[in-house]
């Protein structure tokens, strides 16, 4: 009776680790899923900066910006510090309204033929108080 249990036990755990590497393979095959990164507008202390700064996303990820502190906030893709310095391109990326409630804000889902690079970027109304962020696409 013992050694019967111990079998089908074994077998159940041989069963277990077959479906495990089964698994692993079928999560390692699959395209890596599209990611949100979050960037308050507003520091928790009140300072005007975007938090965090800097963040690195894909290709079909997306970047919420949502007011924290401080509003009125905004997103300005900077044309001069973008990679091919592309008018169009940063004010399709921008968003020039001014957010004034807590809660509200801005998603951009980094478009799939966006060239990797920095694309940096500021808040207009703080601009001069340091109110800049920048994004990295990866490659
Ligand atoms: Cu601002």
């Amino acid at each position: 009776m013992k050694s019967i249990n111990s079998v089908t036990k074994s077998l159940c755990l041989s069963l277990m680790a077959a479906l495990l590497v089964i698994g692993s393979f079928f999560v390692s095959v699959a395209p890596a899923a599209a990611e949100t990164v979050t960037v308050k507008m507003g520091a928790d202390n009140g300072l005007l900066v975007f938090q965090p700064a800097n963040v690195t996303v894909k290709p079909g990820d997306t970047v919420k910006w949502v007011v924290n502190k401080v509003p009125p906030h905004n997103v300005i893709f900077d044309d001069k510090a973008i990679p091919g310095n592309d008018k169009a391109l940063a004010k399709s990326l921008s968003h020039p309204q001014l957010e004034m409630s807590p809660g509200k804000g801005y998603e951009l889902t980094i478009p799939k033929d966006l060239a990797p690079g920095e694309y940096s970027y500021f808040c207009a109304p703080h601009r001069g108080a340091g109110m800049i962020g920048k994004v990295t696409v990866a490659g």
